[in-house]
């Protein structure tokens, strides 16, 4: 597209020199700062000259570039000057390709479909752990809180929906070695426009937080936000009814781990299972806490509400304090006396080990349903209250922002479920563009020649199928009496799925053993790369089950929030409660439907390095990231497409009024008048095809300067109505 060439980022002169200059600048930009649209690339097969492309622009802070309408973003991990005000006013209404990329650009072109198509949007946010997901969420909520039309109400409503995130951050991310703002938890959060196109409520839904999280900690990382920002921030009266001190060091969840790593779900006596990492550069702990405090007021949160969650943060901390002793008989004794004294009575059946297991599980359920709670009373103040408003007929763009593939030296259950979350969000990019793309061209009979890719459904079938999946073989185990281990877990997985492409462990086929990987472990090739999974507590996680008494206990509190969270009913409910890794394939194929019920934009989130350092453009790193993430098969079946399609209804109601004999109105075939109209607008053979449904445009400029066009007869409509009304005074 010329106005793409020549409006190009990099503060290129274009203007007063005419357009030979102007062209002369664009090319000399160009050469500094690439291209825009990696579609615009002259070597477009080239993995080279793509990477070589983000370089460029990384290197003049231009962090997106599209392919096509994807884009594509690059984690500059320093502070950029463009998310001003006016950065948003300029991507407002102006088509894709007339300002650089921006995640503004779509988030607006998103809001804009919304409303002229009438289409519920989603926004989908892809990249592995510390590609910069979670910031690009907050812009977008950003731009449409700044942007959109607002009564007193919908500021209200505004001020809620962005208030939300500090809350969600310091109860659901925690510092790991990847990111130092982790998303624990994945988010899913529909906003509903009225309409006005005024953002009038919002639903959030939450994937697995990773609770295990709050007992145990990898050297290095943290625990979630909150209990730092608590001990750091919180006033001195407020820590005393707590009965808080002042310092992580003294709190077991917290601190440093003394005896080297283990399995958290069998703690000895007196280790510790804190990150040790209680102080971090990139963050204020006291300075978050004010952020939160006044985000949960502005969310609606009475003091004694704030006072009640915080409470229960204080009590995991006290919990997680409870030491257990071994008496001959083999039972045990709490240690620490000024603990909570019903835990004695509750626990002394059990054995040292069991007890503090049962206190891990104890506090991982109070936590974990604090947290749910928590979402659900955000829900409850983000919903539009106005009964005129049918929620229903709300227009709805929905975005996603959940954890990124990621790699430990050890990977656990939390890791595989988190990595086969992604092999599910890649499918659904497959679905939606690669494959639904070629599947569309063969549906409307257009000529075509199709682009390879790698299908990851066979992973996702690994994992998730019926009878023989990973998660259904886990289950078996979690469910069947005896010997059932974690062991056993691993030999039932190598005898069903030892032969599969993607599933590898220490046995080889011959016999022998495959010295690099450990007798505990099995490997999945991921579309994004190989992780090694531990199965040590895999089954007591799937599990997740929680001693009765420590239920019973937790519903006659006098807390109002934990007897929201632990409901009396569940005592007498008979039966058995989902497994974890089932309740979350679960809600992944619900989540799968909804999104599948939308039009989706996508970014696709880069990391450019693993030291989270401004700069450094690690090609290796980001080479890999382009290949799994699809991105050259992504940019092929652009480059050989159509940049646009619009049903012919759609096509015709949109720009009728361009053509005499489509306006008013067309009565013939639908294909008929579309030719018509685009006949009568110059449309060259070339530029477009006519499918069975629909119409297909090449080139963004053709659809351009159709809009164009059609922006001048409103105004030159809007012009003839003006005069002739001054003709009337
Ligand atoms: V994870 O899967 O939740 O572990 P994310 O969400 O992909 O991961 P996040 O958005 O949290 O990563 O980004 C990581 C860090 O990179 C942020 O805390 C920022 O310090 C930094 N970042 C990311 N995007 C931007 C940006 N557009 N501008 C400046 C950024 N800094
Ligand atoms: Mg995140």
């Amino acid at each position: 597209s010329p106005r793409a060439v020549l409006r190009l980022e990099g503060g290129s002169a274009v203007g007063s020199d005419g357009i030979r200059a102007m062209m002369e600048s664009a090319l000399t930009a160009r050469d500094r700062v690439g291209v825009q649209d990696f579609v615009l690339l002259e070597n477009h097969t080239s993995e080279v000259a793509f990477i070589e492309n983000l370089r460029k622009r990384f290197k003049e802070n231009l962090i997106y570039t599209y392919i096509g309408s994807v884009l594509v973003s690059v984690n500059p991990y320093k502070e950029l000057e463009i998310y001003s005000k006016q950065h948003m006013e300029r991507y407002r209404g102006v088509n894709f390709y007339e300002v650089s990329p921006h995640i503004y650009a779509v988030a607006d072109n998103a809001y804009r479909s919304m409303r002229t198509e009438r289409r519920d949007q989603c926004i989908l946010i892809s990249g592995e752990s510390g590609a910069g997901k979670t910031e690009a969420s907050k812009k977008v909520l950003q731009y449409y809180a700044i942007t959109c039309p607002a009564s007193e109400h919908v500021q209200t409503i505004k001020d809620r929906l962005l208030q939300s995130n500090p809350v969600l951050e310091a109860f659901g991310n925690a510092k790991t070695l990847r990111n130092d703002n982790s998303s624990r938890f994945g988010k899913y959060m529909d906003i509903q426009f009225d309409f006005k196109g005024a953002p009038v409520g919002g639903h959030i839904i939450n994937y697995l937080l990773e609770k295990s999280r709050v007992v145990h900690q990898s050297h290095g990382e943290r625990n979630f936000h909150i209990f730092y920002q608590l001990i750091e921030g919180g006033e001195d009266d407020l820590l005393r009814r707590l009965g808080l001190e002042k310092n992580a060091q003294q709190y077991q969840f917290l601190v440093k781990v003394r005896d080297g790593p283990h399995t958290l779900e069998c703690p000895s006596v007196r280790k510790s299972r804190g990150g040790n990492c209680p102080k971090v550069s990139s963050i204020n702990d006291r300075n978050d806490w004010k952020i939160v405090r006044k985000a949960l007021s502005i969310i609606g949160f009475t003091d004694d509400e704030v006072e009640e969650l915080l409470n229960i943060i204080a009590s995991v901390l006290h919990l997680g304090n409870v030491q257990y002793g071994g008496e001959d008989s083999g039972s045990a004794y709490i240690t620490t006396e000024t603990q909570i004294k019903y835990l004695a009575r509750l626990m002394s059946p059990l054995n040292q080990e069991q007890a503090a297991s049962a206190r891990d599980a104890l506090s991982k359920a109070i936590y974990g349903r604090t947290f749910t709670w928590l979402v659900n009373k955000i829900n409850d103040s983000l919903a539009y209250k106005d009964d005129s408003f049918n929620s229903k007929n709300a227009s709805v763009i929905g975005l996603l922002d959940i954890y990124g593939f990621e790699v430990f030296q050890n990977n656990s259950f939390e890791q595989f479920c988190i990595n086969y979350c992604n092999e599910k969000l890649q499918q659904l990019f497959i679905e939606l563009t690669l494959k639904s793309e070629q599947e569309e061209y063969e549906a409307e009979g257009i000529t075509w020649e199709p682009v390879q890719y790698f299908n990851n459904k066979i992973i996702c079938d690994l994992v998730e199928e019926k009878f023989k999946g990973i998660i259904s073989i886990l289950d078996e185990e979690c469910l069947r009496p005896g010997d059932a281990s974690d062991i056993t877990f691993l030999e039932k997985l190598e005898d069903t799925v030892g032969g599969h492409a993607h599933f590898l462990t220490h046995k080889l086929a011959d016999g022998k053993t495959r010295k690099v990987m450990g007798r505990e472990e099995f490997r999945l090739i991921h579309y994004a790369g190989e992780v090694n999974y531990n199965v040590n507590g895999f089954l007591d996680k799937n599990n997740d089950l929680l001693f009765r008494n420590l239920k019973e206990v937790m519903c006659m509190s006098e807390n109002k929030i934990l007897t929201q969270c632990f409901d009396r009913e569940e005592l007498t409910d008979k039966k058995r409660p989902e497994t974890a890794a089932t309740q979350f394939k679960n809600s992944l194929a619900k989540l799968m439907e909804i999104l599948m019920s939308k039009e989706p934009s996508y970014v696709r989130c880069i990391k450019p390095n693993d030291a989270k350092q401004a700069g450094r453009f690690d090609e290796v790193l980001i080479r890999h990231q382009v290949k799994y993430l699809g991105l050259m098969e992504n940019l092929r079946v652009r480059r050989a497409g159509f940049a646009y399609r619009r049903r012919y209804e759609t096509f015709l109601q949109r720009y009728k009024s361009l053509c005499p004999n489509t306006w008013p109105n067309w009565d013939g075939r639908l294909v008929d008048g579309v030719s018509t109209l685009v006949k009568h607008l110059g449309y060259k053979p070339e530029e477009y095809k006519l499918g069975r449904t629909k119409i297909f445009i090449r080139f963004p400029k053709t659809l351009f300067a159709t809009e164009d066009a059609l922006e001048v007869r409103k105004h030159s409509l809007a012009t003839k109505l003006q005069s002739s009304w001054k003709g009337f005074s």
